[in-house]
């Protein structure tokens, strides 16, 4: 039996619902009704929401899901689709999708997919670009794109095949097929599937494992294996939190100190570890 859990609304938002349960904020696309397919509202709302969930010192891990038991997210709405991207209540036509898909992979905290059915399109992406993926075994994973005229050849293709390999990437692009929560799992695109039922007992339970670790370590761990597959800015995002983590020494104060009293620093006393 899952167990009944209490989540507190974080914040209300028009198309995602956003709460908080022991330090996990879970940010669930609330469009049941058009199988949890995004708008630029939506994928907006869902933009706040990381940026609250990397600022907030109570939030350690991140869950993002779907609503309902059909999908997790159905990828862009068609509806909206026009010319140039979604076009949202402005008119505008945006793909600001692809910015949500950067605040995942630079997150400084764990990301994970609660699949709960069909992540395909964009919606596959999101999941593909999350740290990990736990799917319920009616989950259905695929991509559409030369179906429906669109594509994405940034992370949804290039990070796709550092997970499940060239060929098989390729086949996921090229063919358009749908692939069952127990294939997704063979070719290491989910890292478990169980009953739906079970699925947020599963997901907390992966949260809670992490949240007993060093925050700092995980988060170097992710923006490592980042930083290997992202050329300069993976670079730039791993150095970055190299120079947080020297800004913490007392070596690196000590220029600092040096500076605000004009003296010469000091760094001869400093150990150069071998
Ligand atoms: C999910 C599917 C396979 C489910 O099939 P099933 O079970 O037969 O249900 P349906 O009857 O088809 O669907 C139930 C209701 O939900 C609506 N609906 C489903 N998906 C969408 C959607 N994406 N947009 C709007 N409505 C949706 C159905 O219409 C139906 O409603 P009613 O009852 O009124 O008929 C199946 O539904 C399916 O294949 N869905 C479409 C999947 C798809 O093609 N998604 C879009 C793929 N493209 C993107 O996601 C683009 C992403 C993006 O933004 C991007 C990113 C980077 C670079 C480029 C782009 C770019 O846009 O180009």
């Amino acid at each position: 039996m899952a167990e009944k859990r209490e989540w507190s609304t974080i914040k209300e938002y028009e198309e995602i619902l956003f709460d908080y349960f022991e330090g996990i904020a879970k940010i669930t696309i609330n469009r049941p009704r058009y199988y949890n397919a995004f708008t630029p509202t939506t994928v907006s709302e869902i933009s706040d929401a990381l940026r609250i969930c990397r600022e907030d010192q109570q939030i350690n891990v991140i869950v993002l899901t779907g609503a309902g038991d059909k999908a997790f997210c159905s990828g862009g709405d068609q509806n909206v689709k026009g010319v140039g991207g979604y076009v949202g209540k402005d008119g505008v036509p945006r793909l600001n999708v692809l910015e949500v898909q950067r605040q995942i992979r630079s997150m400084p905290k764990p990301v994970v997919a609660m699949v709960n059915g069909y992540a395909i399109g964009g919606g596959h992406v999101l999941h593909v670009v999350c740290d990990l993926s736990i799917a319920s075994e009616n989950a259905i994973f695929g991509q559409t794109g030369p179906k429906v005229g669109s594509f994405d050849a940034g992370l949804g293709s290039s990070y796709l095949a550092s997970i499940v390999g060239q060929k098989k990437a390729r086949e996921i692009w090229l063919l358009c097929r749908q692939y069952s929560a127990q294939e997704a799992l063979e070719m290491g695109l989910v890292n478990k599937v169980v009953p739906f039922d079970k699925l947020e007992d599963e997901v907390v339970e992966w949260c809670q494992i992490m949240m007993q670790h060093s925050p700092m370590a995980l988060r170097m761990l992710k923006l490592g294996m980042n930083a290997d597959l992202d050329g300069q800015v993976g670079l730039q995002e791993f150095a970055g939190n190299a120079t947080l983590l020297y800004y913490l020494t007392e070596e690196a104060q000590e220029g600092k100190h040096a500076f605000l009293e004009k003296r010469k620093p000091d760094f001869h006393k400093y150990p150069k570890y071998p």
